[in-house]
């Protein structure tokens, strides 16, 4: 098997909406064992410990919740994308989805560095496709898609070094998304897979032509797993559960064939909140879904015990 020097990067962003807790997210994982997983797998992997916010001297918006606060985690985070996307595969441990405003906008710019064009594969209920004027609930971690995609009302934020068209994302496992979100959505050509066609076809169908897609293009691939990607009933630790998720299997699928792609470059691990946590369940869950993901097979799937 290909071994990979794998950096874990941890990004307690909180500020992305008002419930809190997704700042305990990068210890959890460190306590589930990620690194130990990884090391299992015969990867380098090292921990380079957590990132913080820079300074902003933004001032604070009537509607949207911690927009400074937003805006140096954008830039702290895109910063720390292009200066370990070099060093080997980063695997950003979050913190809320807000923090992929900089992780994906870094490993744009990363991409466009080495003359190849960076896709982004989004595993979420939500589509996360509000602008700044479009949001109702004013948090910026249902914005991210629509920031490094480029789309209007986001000038207060860092400038997007290479903006990724909409074309090169992929949404798997949409169940939740807003009318303006749709709107918007319905005019470009994102390859959106909603949980009624995953129950049709099944996960390997879209993923395949998504991958295929990069492929075509010389492509790299960010991928993004908001833990609300999987059903609430196997991932309770989430601020924000939509039922009829992806199943545990079809989890692992998506992942064991984007370990098969040989496509990805990045991942973002986002939207845990340990505070809401049953024993760990949701920490492990996301542990072994990284597992999969960097090549682990099914018959080494690990036994829990508590
Ligand atoms: N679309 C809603 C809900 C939401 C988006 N992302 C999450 N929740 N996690 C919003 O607030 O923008
Ligand atoms: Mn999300
Ligand atoms: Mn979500």
């Amino acid at each position: 098997m290909d071994t990979q020097n794998v950096i874990l990067v941890g990004a307690p962003m909180d500020a992305g909406k008002r419930r809190q807790g997704c700042r305990m997210g990068p210890d959890a994982y460190r306590v589930a064992g990620l690194e130990q997983a990884l090391t299992d797998l015969g990867h380098q992997v090292s921990d380079i410990g957590n990132v913080s916010a820079d300074p902003s001297d933004v001032p604070e918006h009537p509607h949207l919740v911690a927009l400074p606060e937003c805006i140096g985690w954008s830039s702290a985070l895109s910063r720390a994308a292009q200066e370990t996307a070099p060093n080997g595969l980063p695997i950003f441990m979050g913190g809320d989805h807000a923090l992929s405003m900089g992780t994906v906008a870094g490993m744009a710019a990363h991409a466009d560095g080495i003359g190849r064009p960076l896709f982004v594969l989004w595993l979420d209920a939500h589509s996360d496709f509000h602008t700044p004027d479009s949001t109702g609930s004013g948090n910026l971690h249902g914005t991210p898609v629509a920031y490094f995609t480029g789309q209007p009302g986001f000038n207060a934020f860092p400038p997007l070094a290479a903006p990724i068209p909409t074309d090169r994302v992929g949404m798997i496992g949409l169940r939740s998304v807003d009318p303006a979100e749709r709107a918007r959505l319905e005019q470009d050509r994102a390859m959106l897979a909603d949980m009624r066609s995953i129950d049709e076809h099944g996960i390997k169908a879209p993923l395949i032509a998504f991958l295929d897609r990069v492929r075509a293009a010389n492509g790299i691939l960010h991928v993004s797993l908001d833990v609300d990607f999987l059903d609430p009933s196997i991932a309770p630790a989430v601020g924000t559960t939509v039922p009829g998720g992806a199943t545990e299997r079809e989890a692992h699928l998506a992942m064991e064939l984007l370990h098969e792609s040989g496509l990805v470059c990045s991942l973002d691990l986002v939207e845990l909140n340990p505070f809401l946590d049953e024993r760990g369940l949701t920490a492990k869950l996301m542990v072994d879904l990284a597992a999969s993901l960097l090549g682990r097979r099914i018959f080494d799937r690990p036994t829990r015990s508590f």
